[in-house]
């Protein structure tokens, strides 16, 4: 059994509409990430971050999987592949994916700040909503921001210590820790490709550069 770990981002949902963060047209030419992604920016204006989030919340949800979503959907489904994903969509699941890792969060999931109750999010999160569990005003959505440490790191680190082989794809390579996945793979001795529109310039073995929708069926299959 070949064990394989996948790693996707942004890249992978961009052929279904949804924005990347650090394309030309990328989220972050559009909104301060210090704003929108991060613990001090959501104390500042939660109100401001329950908008961005809710604005993308709608777009995944009129958005549709795609041929790379598809693939990687049939490959979760093997054993020994670990399908992590940066992307805080639901894509991967709605193509059929089976037990994806989210570590950087869900967008349809909320978050108690107070007491770590998680729940369905509402179409519309509002500033102060009550945590069905403990009541506290402080909710928010179930996301990573920066400065805070990202989910299931202990089942990654492990799958990426024991994989054979390692796969980038759609992602820029530059948000830690996701962005050493790569050198932990070369560690345990992983055959390492990246597959991305643009090559990241990350240390990979292999590279092959275009659209998602293309390279991700042809490499799965
Ligand atoms: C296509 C395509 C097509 C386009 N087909 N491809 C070490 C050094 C320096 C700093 C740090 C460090 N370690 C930690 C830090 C701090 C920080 C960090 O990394 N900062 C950097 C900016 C330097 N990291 C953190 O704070 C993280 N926490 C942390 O490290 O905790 C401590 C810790 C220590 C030790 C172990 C473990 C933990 C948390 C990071 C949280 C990131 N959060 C965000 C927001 C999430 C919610 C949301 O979505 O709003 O996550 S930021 C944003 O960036 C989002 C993404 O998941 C993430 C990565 O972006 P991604 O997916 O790569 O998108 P892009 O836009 O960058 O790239 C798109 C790619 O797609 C491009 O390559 C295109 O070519 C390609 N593409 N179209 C194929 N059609």
């Amino acid at each position: 059994m070949t064990r394989i770990v996948i790693l996707s981002g942004a890249g992978l949902s961009a052929e279904s509409g949804l924005g990347t963060f650090r394309d030309v047209d990328g989220l972050w030419t559009r909104y301060d990430l210090n704003d929108v992604a991060t613990p001090g920016g959501f104390a500042r204006n939660p109100a401001l971050v329950h908008d961005f989030y809710n604005a993308r919340r709608a777009n995944m949800r009129a958005a549709r999987h795609n041929m790379a979503h598809s693939a990687l959907a049939r490959l979760s489904r093997a054993p020994g592949v670990t399908l992590v994903t940066q992307n805080i969509d639901d894509l991967l699941e709605r193509a059929g994916a089976r037990d994806v890792v989210h570590m950087h969060g869900r967008l349809d999931r909320a978050l108690c700040a107070a007491c770590g109750a998680r729940w369905d999010a509402p179409e519309a999160m509002v500033p102060g909503a009550p945590c069905p569990e403990c009541a506290d005003p402080v909710t928010r959505p179930d996301v990573v921001w920066f400065g805070e440490m990202p989910y299931h790191m202990d089942r990654i680190e492990d799958a990426l210590a024991r994989c054979d082989l390692f796969a980038s794809i759609g992602t820029s390579g530059t948000v830690y820790p996701a962005a050493g996945f790569v050198e932990l793979a070369r560690m345990a001795g992983a055959h390492t490709v990246e597959l991305n529109l643009e090559a990241s310039g990350g240390a990979f073995d292999e590279v092959r550069e275009g659209p998602a929708t293309a390279l991700v069926p042809a490499w799965v299959d």
